[in-house]
């Protein structure tokens, strides 16, 4: 390598090899550095280059961050913050912004200790993204000038120049970067909707920030502006529930930790609570999320006593008791987070477990005992909450004990198989009782059961366990699995090693889609763990040409398909599957039932819980866009096919 830099070639990237060299690690293995070369990491690169903006609006600098998505899928993000500095370093006789861009980690030994903030689940860099870029532009607007730099996989093609002039107080930074096909080979591009939701929470964190994204691929745009930060975010979840009392909130700095917490009772059942770590979302949660429900319970159960709520015969209110519609966020931001490796969105750091709860208790407590009001509302709700828990343990004793009795009185409208090794048995949760018809006639009945499911079951999200427990629908769910649910969950009865669920590809197929899973996920999460949860997918299209037919699962398939038979459309005859109840038994076997042809995907426990939180986020929401953000993400879900 040394010896290339003797040959003294002229172009300017070849000055520094090491650089070089560094960069092409990157480019080499890029799973070390942005986890992967799939979606996912494709939208981290926009995700890294934010990032650095949001550091700027953290530092208090900037206010404005526009995102936009070009045609060609190269992606510009410019914010008004200072602009990356453009001086000369003393020692690498090169320009700040080129060492930033082209030297992993050079990031942070800028803006000094702490500087970099936000994000932190790769945190490698904006280099990082220059290297994957095939290529990549950046403007600074800094002291009257436009400085610009291009660089081709990670090599500058000039020094820094400047190419224009601004007034004085206009800065910024605007980087465009075109992600490289060489490594981002899969037949993919950026969804707009994955990057919303990010920026989305991103703006939530970051109070008075506008994030501002435009695709410019067909023209939606959107804009997060939060001048509450996270009360605001609170207020949102909560905008069509039953508040008990306002918002509280709370943001402390302990040891280095920065510390924000808003939270607020409702009248609804479930509890939302959503933890956030240097701006990421920690869907698993982590030590911040432990120390704020540590504070609560903690606190309620102190003022409980103190004030003579709870008699001296009362139990303390466990943590299930504090938390029944509670809605409540917890960010924090830490130098040096540590994220559990697996999941990367749980956070491990041990200290802020005390410093959460240390700075929340206080807080709460303070709120309660200058809010009697609100206080007894609170007192109240967990009161109501204790009792209903134990009611509804007695129900689920009642239930268990009565499914033992009656083990062997399975739910009238299960078709079962007549295999009885669980392991090679199926059972198909059909909506409707028409398609339900049609796949009992369908079936293999040697291994196949099914179990039809009469219209919506019950909006679990919202209900409670006792509730839940007495819906015939659910009921019947339970008894046919064998399980049981919740704490007495038991995967040894299950009767079962499949368990498929055949909605509609439509709408509200989704929707009674995202409801199973969230029972699933809340109460049978390890059935998905153990991988016994699928989704069956059935055809959108059948193709008849010649008496032949063939069947499409996405729209690309159906054109591929046509264009395949080489016939102008017009002697094709085509036919969109609306319902399952479509299909006569033949054709449900044929595409979505026969193992040798069917498509299942398997369930894991990240897209269930994207369905529990995708339905809670969604509660609130007016039914147009609740429809529309369903069927988006119903797109999603991945091929898993077994
Ligand atoms: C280091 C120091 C300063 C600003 C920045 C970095 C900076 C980086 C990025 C990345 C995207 N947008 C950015 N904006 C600013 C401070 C320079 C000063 O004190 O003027």
């Amino acid at each position: 390598m040394a010896k290339r830099s003797q040959k003294k070639v002229s172009s300017y990237a070849a000055k520094d090899i090491q650089v070089l060299e560094g960069l092409e690690a990157v480019r080499r293995r890029p799973g070390m550095y942005v986890g992967g070369t799939d979606i996912k990491a494709l939208h981290h690169l926009v995700y890294e280059v934010v990032d650095n903006s949001i550091d700027e609006a953290l530092a208090g600098a900037c206010d404005q961050i526009d995102i936009v998505i070009h045609p060609d899928c190269s992606v510009s993000v410019e914010d008004n913050g200072r602009g990356i500095p453009v001086d000369k370093h003393p020692e690498q006789k090169k320009s700040a912004l080129e060492i930033v861009m082209t030297i992993l980690h050079a990031g942070a030994k800028f803006g000094g200790d702490g500087y970099k903030v936000s994000g932190g689940l790769h945190g490698v860099g904006v280099s990082a993204v220059n290297a994957l870029s095939e290529w990549c532009e950046v403007e600074v607007k800094r002291d009257g000038k436009i400085y610009f730099q291009r660089y081709e996989r990670g090599a500058p093609m000039d020094p820094v120049k400047a190419i224009g002039k601004v007034s004085k107080d206009e800065t910024g930074t605007k980087t465009t970067f075109m992600f490289d096909r060489t490594i981002f080979k899969g037949d993919f591009e950026y969804r707009y909707e994955s990057l919303i939701q990010r920026f989305r929470e991103m703006a939530f964190v970051t109070r008075g920030v506008a994030i501002h994204l435009l695709d410019e691929r067909d023209g939606r745009e959107m804009t997060f502006f939060f001048e509450g930060g996270i009360s605001s975010f609170v207020a949102y979840l909560n905008h069509n529930r039953g508040v008990l009392h306002p918002v509280v909130h709370v943001e402390k700095e302990t040891d280095g930790t920065g510390i924000e917490v808003a939270l607020q009772y409702t009248d609804a059942y479930a509890e939302s609570v959503y933890s956030f770590a240097n701006t990421i979302n920690t869907i698993d949660g982590g030590t911040h999320l432990t120390g704020l429900r540590a504070a609560i319970t903690r606190t309620i159960n102190d003022y409980s006593r103190k004030n003579n709520l709870l008699k001296d015969t009362d139990p303390n209110f466990s943590g299930d008791d504090t938390r029944e519609g509670l809605t409540a966020i917890v960010s924090i931001k830490h130098r040096d987070p540590q994220f559990e490796s697996q999941t990367k969105v749980k956070l491990m750091n041990a200290e802020v477990q005390t410093q959460v709860q240390q700075v929340l208790g206080e807080a709460f407590y303070e709120f309660l005992e200058e809010n009697p009001r609100a206080a007894k509302a609170v007192v109240q709700k967990c009161l109501t909450s204790a009792r209903a828990r134990d009611a509804a343990k007695k129900a689920r004793d009642l239930v268990i004990r009565k499914s033992v009795l009656e083990s062997m009185t399975l739910p009238g409208k299960l078709a079962d198989c007549s295999e009885r090794d669980p392991n090679k048995c199926e059972l198909y949760i059909v909506e409707g009782n028409s398609a339900g018809g049609t796949a009992k006639m369908g079936r293999d009945r040697h291994f196949q059961a099914i179990l039809p499911l009469r219209g919506k079951i019950l909006n679990t999200e919202r209900a409670r366990l006792d509730k839940i427990l007495s819906n015939n629908e659910v009921k019947a769910m339970i008894s046919a699995l064998g399980t049981s649910i919740g704490e007495t969950f038991n995967l040894e009865g299950l009767r079962y090693g499949r368990v498929i669920i055949m909605t509609d590809a439509d709408v509200d197929g989704s929707h009674i889609r995202t409801l199973l899973l969230t029972f699933f996920f809340r109460y049978m999460n390890q059935l998905i763990e153990a991988g016994h949860l699928f989704v069956a997918q059935p055809p959108l299209y059948r193709i008849s040409y010649k008496k032949k037919i063939h069947y499409a699962y996405t729209e690309a398939e159906r054109e591929q398909i046509i264009k395949g038979l080489g016939v102008s459309g017009d002697r094709v005859s085509l036919s969109r599957y609306k319902g399952l109840g479509e299909m006569n038994p033949e054709q449900l076997w044929d595409t979505t039932m026969d193992p040798a042809n069917r498509i299942l995907l398997q369930v894991t426990i990240e897209d269930a819980a994207a369905a529990d939180r995708t339905f809670d986020m969604l509660m609130g929401a007016a039914v147009p866009p609740r429809r529309r953000f369903i069927q988006t993400h119903a797109k999603e879900v991945r091929n898993l096919d077994v």
